[in-house]
């Protein structure tokens, strides 16, 4: 799971992302990347990023997972706003990168994630994340 922030306290955002993580329901966070400041991508213009890339193991099911995921956000106080705000900043982003070997394909969740072969850092921490749990 890749975690994402670029408004206010990034580095107190992604801590309270690993530590809700951490203790999810039939869930364990096994290992997490380094953090990284990454240029922001996308048409917004807007601040720099802190992005981080985390390894779970975890009998939930993706829709379930999903749902802890916004929730964790809402904590942080991220608001969702109109379409046209999609890649715009944000207090907490928690985006299910890859699922093992599996692929879903839901009108809210698709994995992999469409993005991973066009973000090279996500590439990068999941990369850090393989040497130590091929
Ligand atoms: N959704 C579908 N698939 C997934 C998935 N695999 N993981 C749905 C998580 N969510 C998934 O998300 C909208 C909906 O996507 C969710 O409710 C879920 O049902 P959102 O977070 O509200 O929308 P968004 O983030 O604005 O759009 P999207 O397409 O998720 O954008 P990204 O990919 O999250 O991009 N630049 C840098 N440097 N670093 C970043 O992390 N992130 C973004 C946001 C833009 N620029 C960035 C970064
Ligand atoms: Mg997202």
């Amino acid at each position: 799971m890749a975690l994402g922030s670029n408004m206010g306290d990034r580095e107190a955002h992604l801590a309270h992302a690993r530590a809700r993580l951490a203790r999810l329901p039939e869930t364990r966070l096994l290992a997490a990347s380094g953090v990284e400041e990454t240029a922001p991508l996308g048409p917004v213009p807007q601040g720099p990023y802190l992005n981080q890339m985390v390894l779970l193991e975890t009998m939930l099911a993706p829709a379930e997972l999903l749902a802890y995921c916004l929730a964790i956000e809402a904590e942080r106080g991220r608001v969702r706003h109109v379409q046209l705000e999609r890649w715009g900043p944000r207090t907490l982003d928690l985006d299910i990168v890859r699922w093992g070997e599996r692929t879903v394909r839901e009108a809210d969740l698709v994995i992999p994630h469409p993005e991973l072969p066009s973000r090279d850092f996500w590439r990068r921490e999941m990369a850090e994340l393989e040497e130590f749990h091929g």
